[in-house]
């Protein structure tokens, strides 16, 4: 038994660094991937552009491959939009106010229904996709959550369509991570789905703090944090 333990330990430090790297994650059945928001206007150019958010067309593209069951998410605002800055004289784009369901920050117009800036990323190349979910088409809501509307309770149904397909764990990728990312990320744990975020498959916004807050609030909130090469081809 001693000599077991000795060999044990000897052949675990040979191995060091990479024996120590988790199992290889396989998506089975059971699993979904969101692709959240990846439109052109939060691409490089777009009205509200996130930093390299192109760059996370590849990285999607490749590990959808896995996933048997693919939802996109689609922001979807009416022109006008109330969180869009431009319908609040006076103020200015990433600012803060306050609307009867809680803190709204305004962004530029972006999203708007059925214009180009709306559109997928044409790269985007995910056929089995099942679902496009549109999110923040009521004019007095925004919705970052591919879940929940910023009310807190009007549902997009995509829990129950997820659950009506025996789904219990959502991989969450897109833009931008900061906000509909990771509001999709909670949202996806409140209703009780296993929740992983593919960090590299992510861009983020950053506004205020709010990168760092989204990553402490997804970690409080078990929602597992990896990275596209932790995912089995
Ligand atoms: C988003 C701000 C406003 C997002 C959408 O997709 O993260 N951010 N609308
Ligand atoms: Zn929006």
């Amino acid at each position: 038994r001693q000599l077991l333990a000795g060999l044990g330990t000897t052949f675990v430090a040979a191995l060091a660094p990479g024996a120590l790297r988790a199992a290889p994650i396989k998506p089975g059945e059971n699993a979904a991937l969101l692709v959240i928001d990846v439109q052109n206007c939060f691409l490089p150019g777009g009205s509200l552009a996130v930093k390299d958010g192109d760059q996370v067309v590849p990285v999607i593209n490749k590990i959808a491959k896995v996933f048997a069951n693919v939802v996109l998410t689609q922001d979807w605002h009416t022109p006008g939009h109330i969180s869009f800055a431009s319908s609040h004289p006076g103020k200015k784009p990433f600012e803060m106010i306050d609307l009867p369901y809680g803190k709204q920050v305004l962004w530029p117009d972006h999203c708007v229904q059925g214009t180009d800036g709306a559109a997928l990323a044409k790269d985007l190349a995910i056929p089995q996709a099942g679902l496009v979910i549109r999110k923040g088409f009521h004019h007095t809501v925004d919705s970052y959550s591919g879940f929940t509307e910023a009310d807190a309770k009007t549902t997009t149904g995509l829990a129950a369509y997820l659950k009506a397909r025996a789904i219990d764990t959502v991989f969450v990728a897109g833009l931008a991570t900061d906000f509909c990312v990771a509001w999709t990320a909670l949202d996806a744990r409140k209703a009780g789905f296993a929740t992983y975020v593919v960090e590299d498959g992510c861009r983020a916004i950053d506004t205020q703090g709010s990168l760092a807050k989204a990553w402490t609030d997804m970690a409080a909130a078990g929602v597992q944090r990896i990275q596209s090469t932790d995912i089995a081809a």
